[in-house]
């Protein structure tokens, strides 16, 4: 058993000062004791990322330039598929290793890894059906992340079951290869300490609700996440084909529950966000890329009205920040109500809400076991230093509202994931050769 002392932490019921954590050998906290002298740092739990596709983290910033029509995310789309094309089992090791180490530094300590990149180049199988998620889960063990990995079942090209484009062949299945890779994909994580698995049908773009229903046994009581609702096409599309929106067609065949996450859900009506709310799902939202993506803006002021539960995801990881999430989504609610402290509840902090409510969310989708800081749940830390120009003359809510609007890139300290010490002094040590080993990926990329 490990103690340490925090001058403050952050516990599920509020700011504590001299909050002493003790962790078991397996990286779980044992006991928390509070007004203990001696600790020097301020304790935040750490985030779950609850949504993230690794490999596009190689091509952050490589999507900005406008083409000769109308960009839109159906044209970021086609240059994110040309990108993958390129991608070898070693070079997506390279590149979630580096996304993994900036999630750790940028205050995440597990990852939801929606996972669909399966196949070569040509759409042939591997033959390991999980060498990519093996992949995953090397990048996860090199770098000490949490991982949750979501198995990505991917069909078809448009809703109702039309045929894919040769763009998205790497990520194809049928019910009998899913399963397969299913079980490779559980022998892929086990050797891994605190990780989960869940079910991830991408999306009703790539997968029937019959097909869903149909595989659903195969991850009986776990997560499972999809894609819904991001795109205004993707709704109208959903309409003419299946009758019914994303959300009203999935909800009327298949019964959400708290198992579920529904990833960005950006153009939810209100009745679509009370029967989420209702259902107890999670909606992940993944607010800096759905601004780079230009998918719209989700309703949360009435979402959170209504009782309902989100966390946050770094979904394409153009920026891997969980300041810059929380960050993104209170701004898109004042921009759009034209309001300040949106998301707060009347006379409490921003901040505060906003991570509070993120770490059970997240907790929650990715299956890591009791969220905050907390006897049982992991030892998953974002380690503050109040010595820092970004929090001086601050404790407790103002510390956590500085972080968010107002701190420079640096201001984490310490981060540890499941009671190790992951980030020391702002930085990862296994960053720097992930950083140069992606490096010559992309030089063979962007020279091809
Ligand atoms: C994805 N990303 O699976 O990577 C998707 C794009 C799609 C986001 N939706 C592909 N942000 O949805 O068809
Ligand atoms: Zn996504």
């Amino acid at each position: 058993m490990r103690k340490t002392v925090f001058a403050e932490a952050l516990l599920p019921d509020g700011w504590a000062r001299g909050v002493a954590v003790e962790v078991d050998g397996k990286g779980r906290i044992a006991r928390i004791t509070t007004g203990e002298p001696g600790g020097a740092l301020i304790a935040l739990p750490g985030l779950c990322n609850l949504h993230s596709h690794a490999f596009q983290r190689g091509m952050a910033g490589l999507a900005e330039h406008a083409g000769e029509g109308e960009d839109s995310f159906w044209t970021w789309r086609e240059v994110m598929y040309r990108f993958l094309a390129h991608l070898s089992p070693e070079d997506v090791e390279a590149i979630a290793t580096l996304a993994y180490a900036e999630m750790l530094e940028a205050g995440f300590t597990r990852v939801g890894e929606f996972h669909y990149l399966h196949h070569a180049p040509d759409g042939t199988p591997y033959a390991n059906p999980a060498e990519m998620a093996e992949r995953i889960a090397a990048a996860a063990a090199a770098t000490g992340i949490g991982l949750t990995l979501l198995p990505c079942f991917y069909a078809h090209g448009e809703a109702g079951g039309a045929p894919p484009a040769p763009g998205q062949r790497r990520f194809l299945s049928d019910r009998d290869s899913f399963a397969r890779l299913w079980t490779a994909s559980l022998r892929a994580i086990a050797p891994l300490e605190g990780a989960a698995i869940g079910f991830a049908p991408h999306s009703l773009r790539a997968a029937t609700t019959a097909e869903i229903l149909d595989l659903l046994p195969l991850a009986t009581g776990r997560p499972v996440h999809i894609h819904v609702s991001e795109q205004v096409k993707e709704v109208e599309a959903c309409r003419a084909i299946l009758g019914a929106t994303p959300i009203e067609a999935l909800a009327r065949d298949i019964p959400l529950s708290p198992r579920w996450c529904l990833i960005h859900a950006t153009h939810a009506t209100a009745a679509e966000l009370a029967r989420i709310a209702g259902s107890g799902a999670v909606v992940g939202l993944c607010p800096v890329t759905e601004s780079n993506l230009g998918d719209g803006i989700f309703p949360a002021v009435a979402y959170r009205a209504a009782g309902g539960r989100f966390g946050v995801g770094t979904d394409s990881n153009v920026l891997v920040s969980a300041a810059a999430e929380l960050r993104t989504l209170e701004y898109s609610q004042r921009l759009a109500g034209r309001r300040r402290n949106a998301l707060a509840p009347r006379g409490g902090s921003t901040g505060r809400a906003l991570w509070q409510a993120a770490c059970e969310g997240g907790a929650q989708a990715l299956a890591a076991g009791p969220a905050g800081i907390a006897v049982g749940a992991w030892a998953d830390l974002v380690l503050l230093d109040p010595a820092h120009p970004a929090f001086a003359a601050r404790s407790g809510d103002r510390v956590l509202d500085s972080l968010l609007f107002a701190a420079r890139d640096g201001a984490i300290r310490e981060v540890w994931a499941r009671g190790r010490r992951v980030v020391a002094e702002g930085a990862h040590p296994a960053r720097a050769a992930a950083e140069a080993r992606v490096a010559g990926v992309l030089r063979r990329i962007l020279s091809a």
